[in-house]
């Protein structure tokens, strides 16, 4: 059985960053519901991630979204950040969200929208610089509504230019994750549709282009812990993105539609060896809390993603191992079973005790009132979402 202290050690240097854009206002298509207490600058909103952290003690960074967390100084919001005990993590270009982009970013057939697209990303790499910020995260909502539209190929090979010059451009300890989807916004066709194209262009680019997996952008059914056994084999596992789905990209509370299915990716990632404080895997939420309070709904994913990596650490490796050899095919299934089944929250507890941290996180912040004083202090201004 494995270690107790060595379990433990491996989760306390588990490292889960939170998004920015999850403490703003959200919605769908049909309404965007506005909560009190929303943060209103991209300062607000790393206290906000600094709460997380403060309560769970293993989300020690936030992603920022450019320009929905454009700031005058970039170094100045780090700066800010490492004050709350945070730091800056992924930045992610926002190529999507302009008139011009109509036809898509990289991919558009217009050569004047693509270089604004590429301008834009590479400005990213100079925040990454200001910031100390090490991936950038890249997707890209470009794809065709109708067949004909335009060319499939013109387009791959529009986008294997533009990211290559955005490739070059990075510093030598920088990173550039490419995220891929299968549908949305484009629905007939995607420029980055799945995990293999990718895959491809983050091959011809090199080493320092890896793929990042958003746990929503699947096929329903698709094996996902397949596509990170895969990508871990190749040194290609970016990071991911982090959220549940019933349907298409819900961006729900990570853990909550399918917790076996996070355990199944997490124990990929063990038996990969790839957890610890030299992972280069980063483990990212990418969430919307459209109808439920935000920092707490970050808290709870952070602990769910926390439980499934116990549970996946849990794991008898050397009896699976046995069991495999031998094609003990129930017994090694049920060593998978029996780890899932494990009730991991009193380890966990008692790992939150050792660090100092409240054992129970959401009931600390209840108690803590936090929620009631950013009500009463985010009075006015415009807080941050989607045009709530
Ligand atoms: C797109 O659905 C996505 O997963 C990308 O990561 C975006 O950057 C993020 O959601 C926020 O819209
Ligand atoms: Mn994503």
């Amino acid at each position: 059985m494995p270690d107790l202290a060595t379990v433990k050690a491996a989760l306390r240097a588990q490292h889960i960053e939170t998004p920015s854009w999850a403490f703003g206002n959200s919605g769908t298509r049909f309404k965007v519901f506005a909560q009190e207490g929303v943060p209103r600058t991209a300062y607000e909103k790393a206290e906000d991630a600094a709460t997380v952290h403060r309560f769970t003690g293993v989300a020690p960074s936030m992603a920022v979204h450019i320009p929905w967390d454009a700031v005058a100084d970039y170094a100045d919001l780090a700066a800010y950040a490492d004050s709350l005990g945070i730091a800056i993590g992924a930045v992610n270009p926002n190529v999507f969200q302009d008139d011009d982009y109509r036809l898509g970013s990289l991919c558009n057939p217009e050569p004047a929208v693509r270089r604004k697209a590429l301008d834009h990303m590479l400005e990213c790499v100079d925040i990454m610089d200001a910031t100390g910020s090490r991936d950038l995260s890249v997707w890209l909502a470009d794809g065709l509504n109708y067949p004909g539209q335009d060319s499939i190929a013109a387009r791959q090979d529009r986008l294997e230019a533009g990211l290559r010059t955005v490739y070059d451009r990075l510093g030598p300890t920088q990173r550039m994750l490419v995220e891929y989807k299968l549908f949305e916004p484009a629905f007939y066709a995607t420029d980055l549709p799945d995990w293999g194209t990718s895959y491809a262009h983050c091959v011809d680019l090199g080493p320092k282009a890896q793929v990042l997996v958003d746990t929503g952008h699947h096929a329903p059914g698709t094996n996902i812990e397949f596509i990170v056994a895969f990508l871990l084999r190749r040194s290609k596992l970016g990071g991911f993105h982090f959220n549940s789905r019933f349907y298409a990209d819900d961006d729900l509370m990570v853990g909550a539609a399918d917790p076996y299915q996070l355990f199944r990716i997490m124990a990929e990632i063990v038996f990969a060896g790839t957890l610890g404080e030299n992972s280069r895997v980063a483990f990212m939420l990418d969430q919307c809390h459209n109808i439920e309070p935000k920092i707490p709904a970050l808290i709870r994913s952070v602990m769910n993603v926390q439980e499934a990596t116990a549970k996946a650490l849990l794991i008898d490796t050397e009896a699976l191992g046995r069991a495999q050899r031998d094609g003990d095919v129930l017994s090694a299934n049920a060593i998978l079973a029996d780890a899932f089944a494990t009730d991991v929250r009193p380890l966990l507890a008692e790992l939150r005790e050792e660090m100092g941290l409240d054992p129970d996180p959401m009931a600390a912040y209840e108690r803590s009132g936090h929620a009631a004083k950013i009500r009463a202090h985010r009075v006015g201004g415009t807080a941050a979402g989607w045009g709530a």
